[in-house]
């Protein structure tokens, strides 16, 4: 397999973790954002999105990209474990939390947008870090909200089951620790966060242990 991916990407974090919970491994081929690698021709072509993550899973396969469409797919290829419930409620309920974080949050606050409202819109760094606390904040309370209030809410975001909401959870609280959001109003929410990063599969994909990342952001 061969990853595109970068230490710092949340999506490519969200597939990473996937990788290693079905003890699965990949070449990871670094895309640098901060210097712009996603815009090169030569991943264009990988990605006309400009976009990380991409996979190819056999060589001469074709490219696989989005992180939710990407571990869908090793989820119905490498089904140990699951990472959607089979319950088509459950399954539902998975769905529609991943896609609070990876269709509704995430997608606010990625470079392409921040370079938008940096030089484009001209907004200072202390608007665009409203801005970008604004969103992380739409998710993280639609999160907590849910959590807290349903029933099928246990150990994990769906029961006692590590899904896809507990991988998109977890990557968007790591990009709150980034951008300095406090994650202090949402219990919930670091329950099942501190919760999955017990494990290893969790732990190890972590974007600051990642090669080439700093030691704090
Ligand atoms: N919805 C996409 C988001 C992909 C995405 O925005 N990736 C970011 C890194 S986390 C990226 O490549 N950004 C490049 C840019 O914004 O120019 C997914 O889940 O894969």
């Amino acid at each position: 397999m061969k990853f595109f991916s970068w230490w710092r990407s949340l999506a490519s974090f969200r597939v990473r973790i996937a990788l290693n919970l079905k003890g699965l491994s990949a070449d990871v081929i670094n895309i640098d954002l901060l210097q712009g690698q996603q815009r090169e021709e030569s991943y264009r072509k990988v990605n006309p999105q400009m976009l990380i993550p991409a996979l190819i899973d056999e060589d001469g396969g074709p490219v696989l990209f989005q992180s939710m469409a990407i571990m869908e797919y090793l989820d119905d290829v490498h089904p140990h474990p699951n990472l959607l419930p089979s319950e088509p409620l459950a399954r539902a309920r998975v769905r529609g939390l991943s896609g609070v974080v990876s269709s509704d949050s995430h997608p606010l606050i990625v470079p392409r947008v921040r370079e938008y409202l940096e030089h484009e819109l001209k907004l200072d760094e202390e608007a665009r870090t409203k801005w970008i606390h604004h969103w992380l904040g739409a998710g993280m309370r639609a999160f907590e909200t849910n959590l807290a209030n349903s029933k099928d809410t246990g150990r994990y975001c769906q029961g006692d089951m590590i899904t896809m909401a507990d991988i998109c959870l977890v990557s968007h609280a790591v990009g709150c620790n980034f951008f300095k959001y406090d994650l202090a109003p949402y219990p919930t929410v670091r329950r099942i966060v501190e919760t999955c990063m017990q494990e290893d599969a969790f732990a190890r994909a972590h974007p600051l242990k990642q090669p080439g990342a700093p030691a704090v952001v």
